[in-house]
């Protein structure tokens, strides 16, 4: 590969002209994704979907991402008063931004997983393609997150009417009759403690419909036409008719008239000044008596909603994971295009022992998220669903959410700095990637609320049962082979540590233990479980490299020798492990 070629300055002189990385198709130059799609894909599933995914994988490093740079490049701007005073509340987005609601539409993003066309594999199909077109996007897969989760929800919890009106359009591959959908829970009082929420649905008399009136403190996808949201009931006289978060509903409204696309009784104040997700048009607005129907019963908003957000943070998931395989290509592609001390950095030790860090992070995340993706669509699909699926699949969201939206930061910021200085340039497209995946730990729920909420999981789904279940199942399967033992051990010290705090709480009921410790309770189930996920993956393909990366995730995670104060850590250093990292990187 060329690593640079000549400029002429204004002087006449030739100067040195470094190349920059370049993307290459983003399904076929995953060698993992396939490799571990040949794992979990029934053949004739896979070469029904692959023809699909490999033209996709093309389109997302052309037209697409040029779409999603000039959305980056034109953020979302208020228009709150025509010239002659009038109040317009208009909310101005790139028409790049509308083209990827377009592209959305016709490429199935939301519909695939609806369409059902590859029943309980339809998920992955339709993830796949998400996690292909996230980090090219400007994160339009912000607004198609919701508007999945919305789907869902009308599905579950939609009257027949709401099923032949918004349902069909959220689930349309027709550009002209898409629509996308928000989900606004957050206010000023509180995000992830939702209970004092301040807006209210006042019932109409003798009408199936409530008026909703309240701050919303972040609006993302403003420009949808429709949200669920989260309001207090009150009887007709106005009075809220339960407190805490058990007197909140939840409420399926119109953004905006779907003939004039004027606002429903909605004012915006501001658009949000974010750190990132620039494209998106995130907003602080008031409701003043828009009409709102509820969905499912009165006073159980939080968990009738809680099937939005259960599909949201998969889609958290998928953006993260999505960082890191980005971040990644462009640094390895760049490896081979830039040359340091005499060699290309592809050719320098340190530098390869960098990207296959990275690589490690990619590729157990990777994992979390195909396996969560299988769970989903298995408990989805009429017949295959099992309360353990279930309950597996509700600590798991949590889990693989705060898990691989903290590596994916860390990731991209590696990335940032393995291009160096150009890294750091906003034209490299790096510090966007950061700034984007800098989200994904606070939206959908925080670290540490989700940490809590594998707490809530274990108690009220009763999920730790599967998910240790699971567990032994994968190292009973490799029991007796030879090659597994060194990271069967780990693991099954990982097992007993997780026994041993489960139990100080569980049985001495020590909640103080509990919360203080719950990220870090949090991060051990997830690391373990990711092993058992390389473990299995390792175990089908047989590949050294595979056990490889299993015993380097067992010793770095598990073992923790890798803390650089360790001698340990340094103890790999050795002609194969130098190997390891080549191959890797
Ligand atoms: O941030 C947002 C949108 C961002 C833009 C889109 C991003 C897309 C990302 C991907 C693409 C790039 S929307 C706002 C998101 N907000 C949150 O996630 C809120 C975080 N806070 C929590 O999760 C809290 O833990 C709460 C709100 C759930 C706490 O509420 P409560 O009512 O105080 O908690 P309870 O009492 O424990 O739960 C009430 C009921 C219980 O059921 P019952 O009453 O039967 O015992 C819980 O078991 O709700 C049930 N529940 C759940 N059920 C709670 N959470 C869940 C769950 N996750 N799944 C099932
Ligand atoms: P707080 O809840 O006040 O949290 C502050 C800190 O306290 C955090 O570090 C948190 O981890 C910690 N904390 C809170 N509770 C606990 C606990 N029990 N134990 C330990 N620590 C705790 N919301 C919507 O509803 N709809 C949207 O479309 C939307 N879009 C967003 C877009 C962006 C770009 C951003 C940044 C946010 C958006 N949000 C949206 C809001 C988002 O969901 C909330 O910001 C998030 O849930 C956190 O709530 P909060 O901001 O009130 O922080």
């Amino acid at each position: 590969m060329e690593t640079s070629f000549k400029q002429v300055g204004y002087s006449g002189k030739e100067y040195f002209q470094q190349q920059a990385p370049h993307l290459g198709n983003q399904y076929l130059d995953d060698t993992y994704l396939l490799e571990t799609l040949k794992r979990v894909l029934p053949n004739n599933i896979r070469e029904s979907i692959e023809p699909d995914l490999r033209r996709f994988g093309d389109r997302v490093v052309k037209d697409i991402l040029e779409l999603g740079r000039a959305s980056e490049n034109n953020s979302p701007k208020l228009i709150q008063y025509d010239a002659w005073g009038k109040r317009i509340d208009k909310i101005v987005v790139d028409e790049s931004w509308n083209i990827l609601k377009d592209i959305s539409a016709q490429e199935g993003l939301v519909s695939i997983g609806y369409e059902r066309k590859q029943q309980e594999y339809s998920r992955l199909y339709q993830y796949l393609k998400i996690y292909l077109f996230a980090c090219s996007s400007a994160v339009f897969d912000c607004p198609l997150s919701m508007t999945d989760g919305g789907a869902r929800l009308l599905e579950l919890h939609g009257s027949k009417d709401l099923l032949e009106g918004p349902y069909k359009h959220f689930i349309s591959r027709d550009p002209k009759q898409f629509w996308t959908s928000g989900q606004w829970m957050t206010e000023k009082s509180g995000g992830s403690d939702v209970a004092n929420s301040e807006t209210t649905a006042t019932e109409v008399l003798g009408k199936n419909m409530s008026t909703i009136e309240g701050y919303k403190y972040f609006t993302s996808a403003t420009t949808s036409q429709t949200a669920i949201i989260l309001a207090r009931d009150c009887d007709s006289n106005g009075k809220p008719c339960g407190e805490g978060s058990r007197g909140l509903s939840a409420f399926y409204i119109q953004i905006r008239d779907p003939q004039t696309q004027d606002l429903n009784k909605i004012k915006i104040h501001k658009m949000k000044n974010k750190f990132g997700t620039k494209a998106v048009p995130t907003a602080e607005l008031e409701l003043l008596g828009t009409p709102g129907l509820r969905l499912g019963p009165k006073g159980r908003g939080v968990p009738v909603i809680a099937s939005i957000l259960n599909i949201t943070r998969i889609h958290n998931v998928i953006h993260s994971v999505s960082t890191m395989r980005r971040c990644v290509a462009l640094a390895r592609d760049f490896s081979h295009r830039r040359v340091v001390f005499g060699s290309k950095l592809s050719e320098n030790l340190l530098y390869l022992s960098t990207l296959a860090e990275m690589e490690l992070e990619f590729r157990a995340s990777l994992q979390f998220l195909v396996d969560v993706t299988l769970l989903f669509g298995r408990s989805e699909i009429a017949g295959k669903s099992s309360s353990s699926t279930d309950s597996l699949l509700r600590i798991l969201t949590p889990l693989s959410k705060l898990y691989t939206a903290k590596q994916s930061i860390k990731v991209s910021s590696e990335g940032i700095e393995c291009l160096g200085g150009t890294g750091y340039m906003e034209d490299s497209d790096m510090p966007r990637l950061l700034r984007d995946t800098q989200v994904t730990s606070i939206w959908e729920g925080t670290t540490n609320v989700l940490s809590m909420d594998v707490w809530r999981s274990i108690k009220t789904n009763n999920s730790l049962k599967p998910f240790l279940e699971i567990i032994n199942q994968r190292l009973q399967s490799v029991s007796t082979l030879k090659q597994f033992q060194f990271s069967s051990a780990i693991i099954q010290d990982s097992v007993k540590l997780i026994n041993e705090i489960t139990k100080q709480v569980m049985e001495q009921m020590d909640m103080e233990y509990a919360e203080s410790n719950a990220r870090r309770y949090a991060y051990l189930l997830s690391e373990t479980y990711m092993a058992t996920l390389l473990l299995d993956h390792a175990k089908w393909s047989n590949k050294s490299l595979d056990i490889e990366v299993l015993n380097r995730w067992c010793q770095f995670k598990l073992k923790g020798s890798r803390s650089e104060n360790n001698p340990i850590s340094f103890t790999h250093s050795d002609a194969n492990f130098r190997k390891v990292d080549r191959q890797l990187a």
